[in-house]
């Protein structure tokens, strides 16, 4: 009887077998991948009471969470557009100032023998389909993509010519305001609209599809009636302490005031005096809590039609922003910086049955391990060279077994962040380090170094000096 049994058994796991094998590209998951310019953690469900006042709406956001995981520590790998795609789609963090330039502007040559994110996925079968600020945003789609649809902004909404909304006078870009579009026209509608067309599509192949959404980089135009959602008189600022420089390093003060190209500035020249001058700091607000609910609902009308359509069952999904957003935080407006506001990023990952639902991640993991997460996952061999990102997998067995889990973020060469579960370090290429306790302190007000008994916490400071030499040759001092 056992042995008639065992018969069937074999015969069964070679019927399953050979099902598998014929079957085993079509049955692999697909991935719906969105990425969202500069979203800061001021959106539900990752807003933090402990980390100050403004609060956006992002009901879709918190939909994907409450049906996936939502990881609340997540961490830009470079605080710029173009050198965190660079760090994703290879899984490898910039490892010097060579390298990280190479990133920002000729990336081709510099990653010429390595097998992209999406290069991964089409040599395991997948069709590869991308729209909108995705990965890269400028070079070379046809490297990562089967169809690719261009990031094509109407005129009016990249900078209108002598024409300025906000009451800062430079004609910078640097501006936000009420600009009555048909929202047919925005790109992002248009973007949103095309995955939608390919998320109702039939497809002989798995696809991954990769789609990424401008706003709310600036500028912050957008119909009134998106802005009318965040009454002036009820909009919020953000904790701002008017002596938080006073304990940073002067390369430290010098990040926080310099320009959106890098540019020397001193707190006279400084974003933040020109938004107070002006009396923009709420108006500014507004118009980005309104861009942010904007795409938060366009991401919602794509989740739908997902959960509609014939892929909902078999569907990756991932939703992560590319950096975060300073509003005044230590005088500094923009990204490009080291600190929480620029590093921390909203981090969404959704399977209706590989992963679990409504869990939320509390170890710190960086956008780099998004690489090495998404090819397990899919089941696919892992690819040729040896990526710094890990896979995120098994945090949602145990989130707290990783004690040395860490996510490291690059500014321009050799000035470093890691954060962790616990803690910030920062060390800055030209000299001075600070560190920050997360559990007593999570706006970075205090920076435990510069107290006279910075000693004990000498050997926390080698520790991460070892990681951040791993990736970095250490500055001259
Ligand atoms: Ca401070």
């Amino acid at each position: 009887m056992s042995g008639a049994r065992t018969l069937v058994g074999l015969a069964l796991l070679v019927l399953v077998g050979t099902l598998t094998a014929s079957t085993g590209i079509a049955a692999r998951p697909n991935v719906l991948l969105i990425s969202i310019d500069d979203m800061n953690d001021w959106i539900t469900p990752f807003h933090d009471p402990a980390r100050g006042k403004p609060v956006i709406a992002g009901s879709s956001l918190q939909a994907l969470a409450s049906e996936g995981v939502a990881f609340l520590n997540a961490h830009t790998p470079v605080p710029l557009c173009r050198p965190t795609r660079a760090s994703i789609v290879t899984g490898l963090y910039p490892r010097n100032n060579r390298h990280y330039i190479a990133q920002y502007s000729t990336w081709r040559d510099a990653f010429s023998d390595i097998t992209t994110l999406t290069q991964h996925f089409r040599q395991h079968g997948y069709v590869a389909l991308g729209g909108g600020k995705i990965f890269p945003p400028l070079a070379d789609p046809e490297r990562h993509w089967d169809v690719y649809l261009p990031f094509d902004r109407p005129a009016d909404q990249k900078r209108m010519p002598g024409r300025k909304l906000n009451a800062i006078p430079e004609m910078d870009g640097f501006d936000w305001g009420a600009v009555e579009y048909d929202y047919d026209e925005m790109s992002d509608v248009r973007i949103a609209e095309w995955a939608i067309g390919a998320l109702k599509d039939d497809h002989d192949r798995p696809f991954f599809l990769g789609v990424g959404f401008h706003l709310p980089h600036l500028p912050w135009y957008l119909p009134s009636v998106y802005l009318d959602r965040y009454p002036l008189d009820s909009v919020e600022l953000p904790m701002v302490r008017a002596d938080d420089l006073d304990d940073v390093p002067p390369e430290g003060r010098r990040i926080a005031w310099m320009g959106p190209r890098g540019e020397p500035a001193d707190y006279e020249r400084s974003d933040h005096r020109r938004v107070l001058m002006a009396g923009e700091w709420k108006r500014a607000i507004q118009a980005y809590s309104a861009a942010s609910t904007f795409i938060d609902g366009l991401v919602g009308r794509i989740l739908d039609t997902l959960r509609q359509g014939p892929h909902a069952d078999n569907t990756i999904v991932v939703v992560f922003a590319d950096n975060g957003w300073h509003f005044g935080e230590k005088q500094r407006w923009r990204k490009m910086t080291l600190w929480e506001e620029s590093t921390r990023v909203p981090l969404v990952l959704s399977h209706p049955k590989k992963l679990p639902r409504g869990r939320t991640v509390e170890s710190a993991v960086s956008l780099v391990d998004l690489y090495p997460t998404l090819v397990e996952l899919a089941d696919l061999p892992p690819p040729r060279h040896d990526m710094d990102g890990r896979s995120l997998l098994p945090l949602l067995e145990d989130d707290g077994a990783d004690a040395d889990r860490f996510a490291m973020t690059t500014l321009r060469g050799g000035n470093v962040a890691i954060r962790n579960a616990k803690w910030r370090y920062i060390r800055y290429a030209k000299g001075g380090a600070e560190l920050y306790d997360h559990e007593e302190d999570r706006m970075e007000h205090t920076n435990l170094l510069a107290f006279p008994n910075a000693e004990r916490h000498a050997e926390r400071v080698a520790y991460f000096n070892r990681l951040i030499d791993r990736y970095h040759p250490a500055p001259e001092r």
